[in-house]
């Protein structure tokens, strides 16, 4: 016979869990939390809290409390213009202007008093359905707002756990696609273990009317988020939004922990951390947790809580190891740990500039420049250099290598390349169309294949070819976009495309 020790749960032995010690330290597990029953730890005390809430990634303090109160939320539903990726504009739908929406923490036990006010230049109604609520629709039925007018409802918080919340108004895939989620954080009643830092992450699927990094404002595609198509998925609702100078930090020595949600709408996250192993993972959000972990499954509409003691310095990249989310539609943060180096744990050699491409930069100004001067019509040639090399990195450094030297009878060398210097004009359409069989480069015979790039606009593909003839002593020149779009249009013998 089996036993499921700790399975069925008396009134008493949930109730007499209110205030002790919840998951055993030792096995992640325990004798059950007694869920909505043992919630409700009775009547609001003291004076009604207004609920500090933070904004990406940051995480609001723990309750400190030890009794219910009555926890007042407002937020405010947004309707705005923002960046997406460098250079491409996109029309969010946000619970108070960023996305995810602030993170709402509050304990169990406790009464929210939720308003949420739709601002008078929105074009849309909006509500909110919060998974942490007990009630038909999860507060959506009590909080459609129209644009210009405000609503209020009230719940008490009986789970603990990780949730997600998101707009529910019709069509629902539509709000959600467009940024309207965010994450409310339900203490337990002897709250979390102290950790020294707490971020939040929220990863999304996202559908454009232009391609993946095409320029300008886009638009919402319907049949692209129905086929489930995205162009790109994104943790915090910007390409960009945990690299660079917007990198999470942290200390060699620390323990972090991470509250990942996922939005969706479609998309399920295989959440991965390069370098790192989560100690523990409150898996689904909820109480127990795994120790040991290398990647966990974040369903759309879901949570995990994830924590992790930094060992040694460097770049540690959050992914979606689906792995063409993370470097072909942006799903990709970093970490950025400092400290002294421990060569005992692990000696060597960083990889983030492979790994991360042009998002390891600082920033991409170069290349929104360059977009906004080529949508003006007058681009400097430096402009195109400067714009061509934050391209070449991560889109053609991946294999000749940023330095363009390439890798011995693998890669062959863009740097003094007499190839280049012998068929300047062919250069838009090796990136275009790629390259197949022999080629003898510097006099060394390469035979391999170069993937075509026609992802790369017509911009792109001529600021890349220009930082290319321009750098490393090779013959100098301008590739227009004019004469991107002719190369486009060709079919040149050395493809590794049918055509
Ligand atoms: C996935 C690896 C890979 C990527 C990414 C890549 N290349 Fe290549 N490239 C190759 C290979 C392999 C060859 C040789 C192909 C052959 O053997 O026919 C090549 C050949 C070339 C050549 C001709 C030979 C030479 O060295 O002069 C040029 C020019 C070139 N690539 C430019 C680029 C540019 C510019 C980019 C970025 C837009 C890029 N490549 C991205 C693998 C890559
Ligand atoms: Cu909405």
């Amino acid at each position: 016979m089996l036993v499921l020790a700790g399975c069925n749960v008396t009134e008493q032995e949930a109730g007499d869990r209110a205030g002790a010690a919840g998951t055993d330290s030792e096995t992640g597990t325990n004798g059950g939390t007694g869920g909505s029953r043992a919630g409700d730890f009775g009547p609001p005390q003291g004076e009604p809290i207004h609920a500090v809430t933070t904004a990406p990634p940051l995480v609001p303090p723990p309750t400190g409390r030890d009794y219910p109160a009555k926890v007042i939320v407002e937020m405010d539903v947004v309707e705005k213009v923002m960046p997406i990726s460098e250079g491409v504009d996109y029309t969010f739908w946000t619970f108070d202007g960023t996305v995810p929406g602030s993170f709402i923490r509050v304990r169990q036990g406790d009464t929210v008093e939720f308003h949420l006010r739709n601002m008078p230049d929105s074009k849309m109604p909006h509500n909110i359905d919060l998974h942490g609520v007990t009630g038909p629709g999860g507060g959506a039925s009590s909080s459609f707002t129209a644009p210009g007018h405000r609503t209020q409802f009230t719940f008490k918080a009986l789970n603990a756990g990780l949730y997600i919340y998101h707009c529910a108004t019709a069509p629902v895939g539509m709000h959600v696609a467009n940024g309207m989620y965010g994450l409310i954080l339900v203490e337990p009643p002897e709250g979390l273990p102290e950790v020294d830092r707490e971020y939040h992450v929220v990863q999304g699927d996202f559908y454009t009317t232009g391609r993946y990094r095409e320029k300008g404002l886009q638009n919402f595609d319907f049949e692209k988020a129905i086929d489930e198509n995205a162009t790109y998925v994104l943790f915090n609702g910007m390409e960009g939004a945990l690299t660079g100078d917007n990198a999470l930090t942290g200390n060699v020595g620390e323990t972090v922990r991470l509250y990942v949600g996922n939005g969706g709408p479609n998309l399920v996250s295989s959440f991965h951390v390069i370098g790192e192993i989560f100690d523990k993972v409150w898996y689904e959000g909820g109480t127990n947790f795994q120790e040991n972990v290398q990647t966990t499954l974040i369903p759309a509409g879901g949570a995990a809580m994830m924590e992790f003691h930094l060992e040694v310095p460097g770049s540690y990249v959050l992914v979606d190891h689906s792995l063409t989310r993370a470097f072909n539609k942006g799903a990709l943060g970093i970490l950025q740990v400092s400290g002294e180096e421990n060569p005992e744990i692990y000696s060597g050699l960083e990889v983030d500039e492979v790994y991360l491409g042009d998002r390891a930069q600082a920033n991409m100004d170069a290349v929104a420049q360059a977009a906004s001067s080529a949508s003006a019509g007058d681009l400097t040639l430096e402009q195109q250099v400067a714009a061509g090399e934050a391209l070449f990195l991560g889109t053609c450094s991946t294999c000749h290598q940023a330095s363009g030297e390439g890798l011995a009878g693998v890669f062959p060398p863009l740097a003094g390349s007499d190839y280049i210097a012998e068929h300047p004009e062919q250069l838009p359409q090796i990136i275009l169309h790629g390259m197949q069989g022999p080629v003898t480069v510097n006099g060394v015979e390469y035979n391999s294949i170069m993937p075509p790039m026609p992802q790369l606009t017509d911009d792109e593909v001529a600021n890349i070819a220009t930082y290319v003839l321009n750098t490393w002593g090779n013959p100098g020149g301008r590739v227009s976009k004019e004469q991107a779009a002719e190369a486009r249009a060709t079919n040149p013998a050395f493809a590794s495309e049918g055509h």
